[in-house]
């Protein structure tokens, strides 16, 4: 709702073959994520948080939406997009790579998955690496296809989230180690479920690519879960910003590099790989404007005043504009306002301090 308006939704507002199930759950409102609805609330913020904190819970994450690239060119043009080393990426491995231009700026902030050889699937945040991908492999010429596949992830997240999916697909799961995978077998089809999910309380995402099992699927889940307390949840504010998690579109976009965003870990700028971004980081200079950090406030922070025409909250140290907060929860673990924020680097080389809405506010290193 913007000012009591809803927004309209039509066959590009994309539903999931979930969303009758998350509809019956309850569902209270939905975000667009890739042209495509995911749900944003079910109770109130808090208490999915604490759900989420406690049990396990069940997200039609449909829209964290797979690019497929497959053919003799496949791993060539999955590394031209990514400064991250792919070379050693085992089968049925995800890993956590940005997507850089060839300036160095992020268009992306995916799991690139490698489905087979020479077959990848970038499980991308909200942005049209589909356009990207396209652009370059018919620019160079490559032998590849380049597509969206019907895949439909599920994530099942929460301290009984393994508990709940061993139920469901067998005891295997439990070796699956940490952005790991395995082929595993719900009613009478292989389906790819890895170790991860966006949230820091453990599970697993259910890559389903049938869509006619979805709702048996989520069924059966709710039906073996209910002694663990299963619910319908969605990717949670506090428990994200809790742990750390960054969201592209939000937090960070195409204006800022893997160094303004804390994702240097990310890169192998050390590496003989071939990739479109990789001279433009391995020069570093004048690539990091910004620092992407946490402020800490000891009590909740009034900043409707400070809200910019972007959504963002403008930061400023007397008058000077020194960035924006781009993500703001209570936390009931720190019992504090925690907020992620893009600043610029010249300042914070200064200071470790701000004024915010007449509060004094600590800044931290993030994640
Ligand atoms: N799962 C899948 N696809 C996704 C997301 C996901 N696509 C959209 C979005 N999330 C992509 N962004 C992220 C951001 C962070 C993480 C995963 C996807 C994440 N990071 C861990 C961390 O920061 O601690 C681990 C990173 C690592 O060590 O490799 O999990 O959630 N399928």
């Amino acid at each position: 709702m913007i000012n009591n308006k809803l927004i309209s939704v039509s066959k590009r507002t994309r539903m999931t073959p979930y969303t009758a199930r998350v509809e019956a759950a309850g569902v209270k409102s939905y975000m667009v994520y890739n042209h495509m609805l995911l749900p944003a609330l079910f109770e109130t913020a808090v208490d999915d948080y604490q759900h989420l904190c406690e049990h396990v819970q069940v997200w039609d994450v449909s829209c964290q939406r797979q690019v497929e690239i497959v053919g003799v060119d496949a791993d060539r043009l999955v590394q031209l997009m990514t400064p991250r080393d792919l070379t050693n990426t085992q089968l049925l491995q995800g890993k956590y790579s940005p997507i850089c231009d060839e300036n160095g700026f992020i268009l992306n902030d995916p799991i690139i998955i490698k489905r087979d050889e020479n077959r990848w699937w970038i499980s991308i945040a909200s942005s049209d690496i589909k356009l990207f991908a396209k652009g370059l492999a018919v620019g160079l010429g490559l032998d590849v296809s380049v597509f969206e596949p019907d895949v439909f992830p599920l994530a099942i997240q929460g301290p009984k989230a393994e508990q709940l999916a061993a139920r469901v697909f067998g005891e295997q799961v439990k070796s699956i180690g940490f952005f790991k995978g395995k082929m595993l077998t719900f009613a009478g089809t292989e389906i790819y479920v890895a170790r991860s999910g966006w949230s820091k309380q453990g599970g697993f995402e259910i890559y389903l690519h049938e869509p006619s099992l979805a709702e048996s699927l989520w069924d059966e889940l709710f039906e073996k879960g209910r002694d663990l307390n299963v619910r319908a949840g969605s990717p949670n504010g506090i428990e994200r910003v809790e742990s750390g998690l960054l969201t592209y579109g939000s937090d960070m976009d195409e204006t800022h590099t893997p160094f303004d965003c804390g994702l240097h870990t990310y890169l192998d700028l050390d590496a003989d790989i071939d990739s479109l971004s990789i001279a433009a980081l391995r020069s570093k200079q004048d690539l990091q404007k910004f620092k992407i950090v946490g402020i800490v406030a000891p009590a909740p922070l009034a900043l409707s005043a400070l809200e910019n025409a972007k959504g963002g909250f403008d930061v400023t140290h007397h008058t000077e504009l020194v960035g924006e907060i781009t993500s703001q929860v209570w936390s009931p673990r720190y019992n504090k306002q925690l907020c992620i924020a893009m600043l610029q680097k010249n300042f914070l080389d200064k200071h470790r301090v701000l004024d915010i809405a007449g509060q004094a506010c600590s800044i931290e290193a993030f994640p």
